[in-house]
């Protein structure tokens, strides 16, 4: 990771006494590999102790609300404790910060309009995104764990941190609406992804699949967390057991299914998100095995039978959805996602669009219905 300037460690130092006054800092790096925020890690004495935060840039264009977004987040973290779960714990700014530059009380904002957010450092392993079935199983326990820790809690008191972030059918309007901008305006990006747009209308139909299923009241509303890709969860370094999932921005209203999907799309990946080609991509049938047991296990037979029916087609709907995302970024010009080089987003949407034609081929034969069937046979 690129070391950091004078200027900008200086800057950092200013924005860490926002929260914490009192202290020296020792050390401060980069970290993490977050796709919209940007993450420090903060190493500070306090009388003669050491101790460890994470500072963050939270993104405001893509969040446009960061106060409704933390009020989200603080009432999730604190739900959780107060059942016996461990979540994280958030900084509120110190008493000497400006108001005028607070927005809430967890919020700084400086004079460039960066909204700043710090948290207390868990020790835990972050696992990058290709994982050993074990691990698969463990994510899918703390997945089915975070949901159940919100059982009870009101998912109507949310706040949609971005409307219609797994409205698939809505996002599908406006990747349309981005290639007639695209075409209209002359700047004939378009041009050399016809295929991969071909692709994605090709699979229309598909898109719906779950987002039909939620309006038509087939399966409920509930919290969920949105975004628990694989490095969106703590384990605990020695037990290897999770410890709490991370990256609660996106928690709102929404069906398990999204969770599922994106979970499954980011670790029975056989190549990694960044791969820069799709030759060695496939859905790892093990991992998919792995993962639905401890999920459903971890659920504890809270699921209704047409969310267990729908666990296969997830990964496929969330795959595409993402595969979409990325591809309307780069017909963009590379506005939402962090890119290290243009082309970048169009070799993420080429992975996760050959993701998606494993995972035909493998509902098509059958397999992953079966999987999941012996999974809730074993349990019985
Ligand atoms: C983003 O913030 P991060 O890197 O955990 C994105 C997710 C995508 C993911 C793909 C708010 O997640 O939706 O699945 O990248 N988050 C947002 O890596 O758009
Ligand atoms: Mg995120």
């Amino acid at each position: 990771m690129a070391r950091l300037s004078y200027g900008r460690i200086l800057k950092l130092t200013r924005i860490v006494k926002q929260f914490v006054p009192e202290g020296k800092i020792d050390n401060i790096e980069s970290f993490g590999g977050g796709r919209i925020n940007s993450t420090y890690l903060i190493t500070m004495r306090q009388e003669s102790e050491r101790v460890k935060y994470l500072l963050q840039n939270v993104n405001n264009t893509v969040f446009r609300d960061t106060e409704g977004l933390m009020k989200n987040v603080i009432a999730v973290t604190e739900y959780i404790r107060e059942h016996g779960g461990r979540s994280l714990e958030f900084i509120q700014c110190s008493e000497s910060t400006a108001p005028e530059s607070l927005n809430g009380p967890y919020i700084f904002v400086d004079e460039e309009n960066l909204h700043w957010r710090m948290y207390h450092y868990v020790e835990a392993e972050v696992y990058p995104c290709i994982i050993e079935s074990e691990d698969a199983y463990m994510l899918g326990e703390a997945i089915a764990d975070f949901s159940r820790s919100l059982d009870g809690f009101d998912a109507t008191e949310l706040f949609e941190t971005i409307p219609g972030f797994h409205d698939t059918l809505k996002r599908f309007e406006a990747f349309l609406l981005a290639v007639a901008n695209d075409v209209i305006s002359g700047a004939k990006r378009c041009e050399s992804v016809k295929s991969e747009i071909e692709f994605l209308l090709k699979h229309k139909d598909d898109m719906g699949i779950l987002v039909n299923a939620l309006n038509n009241g087939e399966i409920l509303y509930g919290v969920t967390h949105n975004d628990p890709k694989i490095n969106n969860a703590l384990f605990d370094k020695v037990t290897g057991k999770p410890i709490c999932m991370i990256d609660l921005d996106t928690v709102m209203s929404g069906t398990p299914l999204f969770d599922i999907g994106d979970a499954l799309r980011s670790i029975a990946n056989t190549d990694s998100e960044d791969a820069k080609t799709t030759e060695n991509v496939s859905f790892s049938l093990e991992i998919y095995e792995a993962f639905v047991d401890g999920y459903i296990k971890g659920m504890k037979g809270c699921l209704t039978d047409k969310e267990k029916e729908l666990i296969p087609y997830s990964p496929l709907v969330i795959g595409l959805e993402l595969g979409m995302r990325f591809l309307m970024d780069h017909i963009q010009g590379n506005i939402y996602f962090k890119t290290e080089y243009d082309g970048q987003n169009l070799e993420r949407a080429r992975v996760q669009f050959a993701l998606v034609e494993d995972i035909e081929r493998k509902l098509k034969s059958g397999e992953l219905q079966r999987i999941l069937k012996k999974a809730e046979t074993d349990l019985n």
